[in-house]
């Protein structure tokens, strides 16, 4: 293992310890490292930044933060004071990076080699889209996708649609989207999208808009490269172009947290088996391990309250562990029986990896 690089100074409050830095902005929760409340800690939650972040002085008075809404019958600028006076709501979801679980794809797809922590489930809180798009008269006819711009301040002399973060999802999403200012209990911290985020339950990080200025209801996908050919669904080998599958949903997944290879040695006798265990659209209905490798399954237990379809669950099985070697696995079963998949499909940038195959631990018990 390479030398572990220090945390950048814009997100020096996180837990060190915790955190595996891949570059200054993908930055990744260690396996062991997610905790057995459900809700992730803001300062143990992955960080990812296709732009860098805005600074405080670029933001400046949060409340004050403006973002125009287009394509619905009275297009408007509202700060987030005006916001605030719409509705207000608690939810928690999984953020999930679409490329998470990358590095553990067979082959060597291009991009962060996150394993499985580039993921959280996070407790939000602000007000439904749909309130806010009723209050300015409803979405125009014959509007197809959901589109939403970050605030970054962009770079100069290079084509803006080349690097601005601006995502289209369909415009059914708005239906349990919110427009967020607070994270587990804190005002939304400026590098996960503070003053006001972009939550669209079910859908990949990259659909999360962080620092939004722009909610649009559009009846094309944006042309920004972000949409048009990045985070496309694209066979090994070939450059994403818009005719392949967007990276939109999340499937089912599940994968133990520990034992874990990060954790240390397992001492022989109990073992609490522990992870999490995520339903995509869908509640989970169940989670099963198995200690070797796949050939035989036992239930687990879910553990703690249900936060609803679009948190995670976690999971324990107890189990008594002779010295010795284990492949541990586990696989989700969703509500409608979707069952998590043995293996995804490798793709060029190597996103959507849910397979429990690749997210097997290998534990040795002494
Ligand atoms: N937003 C903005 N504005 N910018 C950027 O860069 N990124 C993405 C999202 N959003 C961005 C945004 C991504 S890509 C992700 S994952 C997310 O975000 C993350 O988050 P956090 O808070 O964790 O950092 Mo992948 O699919």
């Amino acid at each position: 293992a390479s030398k572990a690089k220090p945390l950048p100074s814009y997100v020096s409050w996180k837990h060190a310890d915790s955190m595996i830095v891949h570059t200054p902005t993908t930055i990744e929760t260690k396996r062991s490292a997610i905790g057995s409340s459900i809700i992730t800690p803001t300062d143990r939650l992955f960080i990812r930044n296709n732009l860098p972040a805005p600074s405080e002085a670029d933001i400046g008075d949060v409340n004050a933060w403006k973002i125009n809404f287009e394509g619905v019958g009275k297009p408007q600028t509202l700060s987030v004071t005006d916001l605030k006076q719409i509705g207000l709501e608690t939810m928690a979801t999984v953020l999930q990076c679409s490329g998470n679980g990358r590095g553990l794809f067979p082959g060597k797809p291009s991009g962060t080699r996150w394993q499985t922590g580039a993921a959280g489930c996070v407790m939000w809180t602000g007000v439904p889209v749909r309130d806010v798009i009723q209050a300015l008269g409803g979405v125009s006819a014959g509007m197809v996708y959901m589109t939403g711009t970050g605030g970054e301040k962009l770079p100069e002399g290079i084509d803006p649609s080349a690097v601005i973060v601006e995502r289209s999802v369909p415009v059914a999403a708005m239906q349990d989207a919110m427009l967020a200012w607070e994270m587990n209990g804190e005002p939304m911290p400026l590098a996960h999208g503070g003053p006001l985020r972009l939550i669209v339950p079910g859908y990949s990080g990259v659909n999360n808009i962080k620092y939004i200025k722009r909610l649009a209801f559009t009846k094309e996908q944006t042309q920004a490269a972000i949409q048009k050919t990045g985070y496309r669904m694209s066979p090994v080998g070939q450059k994403g172009d818009p005719s392949q599958p967007a990276v939109w949903t999340m499937d089912a997944k599940s994968w133990v947290t520990s034992p874990s290879p990060d954790s240390g040695p397992v001492k022989a006798g109990v073992v609490q088996i522990t992870g999490v265990a995520m339903g995509g659209l869908e509640d989970v209905a169940k989670v099963d391990v198995s200690l070797d490798g796949g050939k035989t399954w036992q239930a687990a237990r879910l553990v703690g309250p249900d936060l609803g379809k679009y948190a995670w669950r976690q999971f324990v099985l107890a189990t008594n562990l002779k010295p010795g070697q284990y492949d541990v696995s586990c696989r989700v079963t969703t509500k409608s029986g979707v069952e998590q998949v043995a293996q995804s499909t490798e793709n060029a940038a190597g996103y959507l990896n849910s397979g429990w195959i690749a997210h097997t631990v290998k534990i040795d018990v002494a």
